[in-house]
């Protein structure tokens, strides 16, 4: 098998002084930062679709980027052209992961046995590219909303023969990523929502996505997955409503269902935004209950109402997201670039670049988070600003020891409060600038 990115050396470490494009700035893999190796912190995946699939049409023109890798289109040749193109990219980035949708693999075809054949085939050849070069799978999933028969969703179709579709893709989903030695399973609910309820009979549907999961939770478990199912939350688009909207309302989803203790969420930075929310927050939002499984490090253009799945490039988001992920202890999963090149950015140039941008942004990211925990002033100023919790009438409160009726006595007595300590934000906020511009 030939060179298919020629003129690419291995990316090194080069130093943020370096001027040199095909060098990372700040990600040094080796490096140490709170007792962990930055490639440990940093667990960052592939996402096959965008990177070797995307090829920069959009609603308005057609491909700009050449991805056949040698190969025709369409074929299973195309099919192993992209394998080799995906794992010599991985490796000369040293990325240690990658996450795929099945129809990712091989051109679909019509008849589901002729896909899954193709699927086998494949399967083959990316496992020997896995035992070559230790690379493996953080989390597959399966496509449930690019073919016309899920116009209506998948669990949440009105057709059970679409239904059962959807199940048997999952069920091949979950054997390659077994085989693949993946980390977790993820459900996107890329139809899983409405357009009107004039049409639609909303608890039916959602009773009907629980019961889809559950039996691939089941399906999983028997065949010897032991990883995490996440839910990756997206308030709408292509749906006008998803049913995952954020974080919060599928946790409430996963709980009532009681498939919490299965699930974990991936928390797409775009679709957080979409959401009316901060990164921070679904983030925040996920870790404040046990749940924050991976991400899907990408980010969105606020100008903008859709999922633009940008490269990461603010600093000022990726240290926020790491703050959140070093004070969880990690994640189970890892960092997928759910990200794709623009559209006038098509060499093959322009890929590693993304991904050095990509990886940059998040090691350094990791360093500002981690210094703002050693400068621990953020940390004791929420402490601190709790404190009248730590004893008396509050400590009385929190411990559980006291009623309605004697708060309302000790206000009474009271009879003025005095204000809340301040909250001091821009306080804190210049602080945040001092640690990212040193
Ligand atoms: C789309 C989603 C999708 C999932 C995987 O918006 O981000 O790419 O990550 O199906
Ligand atoms: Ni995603
Ligand atoms: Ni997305």
């Amino acid at each position: 098998m030939s060179e298919i990115f020629q003129n690419i050396p291995k990316i090194e470490y080069g130093g943020a002084d370096s001027r040199d494009p095909l060098k990372f700035k700040y990600y040094d893999a080796e490096r140490v930062v709170l007792g962990k190796k930055m490639s440990e912190h940093l667990p960052f995946a592939m996402a096959w679709w965008h990177n070797l699939g995307a090829a920069g049409t959009d609603m308005f023109g057609r491909d700009t980027a050449d991805k056949s890798f040698g190969a025709e289109k369409g074929t299973m040749e195309h099919a192993r052209a992209k394998v080799d193109a995906g794992f010599e990219f991985m490796q000369k980035l040293g990325i240690r992961y990658f996450c795929f949708h099945d129809v990712d693999l091989v051109p679909e075809a019509d008849d589901i046995k002729e896909t899954n054949r193709r699927l086998d085939e494949i399967s083959h050849y990316i496992a020997a590219k896995i035992a070559r070069t230790g690379i493996k799978c953080l989390w597959g999933t399966a496509n449930l909303f690019s073919n016309p028969r899920f116009m209506n969703g998948a669990g949440s179709s009105n057709s059970a023969d679409v239904f059962c579709f959807a199940a048997a893709q999952i069920k091949k989903a979950l054997d390659l990523t077994v085989r693949f030695g993946g980390r977790g399973y993820v459900f996107w609910g890329g139809r899983e929502g409405y357009e009107t309820l004039l049409n639609t009979d909303m608890k039916f549907e959602e009773e009907n996505i629980a019961r889809l999961m559950r039996m691939a939770v089941d399906y999983g478990r028997s065949i010897g997955f032991t990883g995490d199912f996440y839910i990756e939350p997206k308030p709408k688009e292509p749906m006008k409503h998803q049913y995952d909207f954020d974080a919060a309302t599928s946790i409430g989803f996963l709980r009532k269902y009681g498939l919490d203790k299965d699930f974990k969420l991936n928390i797409e930075a775009n679709h957080a935004t979409l959401a009316g929310h901060t990164f921070q927050h679904d983030l925040r939002v996920s870790a404040t209950n046990g749940m924050l499984g991976s991400i899907d490090a990408n980010q969105g253009d606020l100008l903008l109402g859709w999922d633009t799945d940008e490269f990461p490039f603010n600093v000022y988001e990726t240290t926020m997201c790491m703050y959140e992920v070093l004070k969880a202890g990690g994640l189970t999963g890892g960092f997928n670039f759910d990200s794709k090149a623009r559209r006038s950015s098509y060499t093959p140039e322009d890929m590693f670049y993304s991904y050095i941008l990509g990886m940059d942004s998040f090691a350094l990211g990791l360093l500002k988070a981690a210094a703002i925990i050693e400068d621990g002033r953020i940390d004791e100023f929420v402490r601190d600003r709790y404190a009248s919790y730590n004893d008396g009438i509050g400590k009385a409160i929190v411990e559980g020891r006291t009623t309605l009726a004697e708060l309302a006595a000790y206000a009474d007595e009271l009879g003025k409060p005095e204000l809340p300590a301040p909250g001091r934000q821009e306080y804190l906020q210049s602080i945040v600038n001092s640690i990212l511009f040193s």
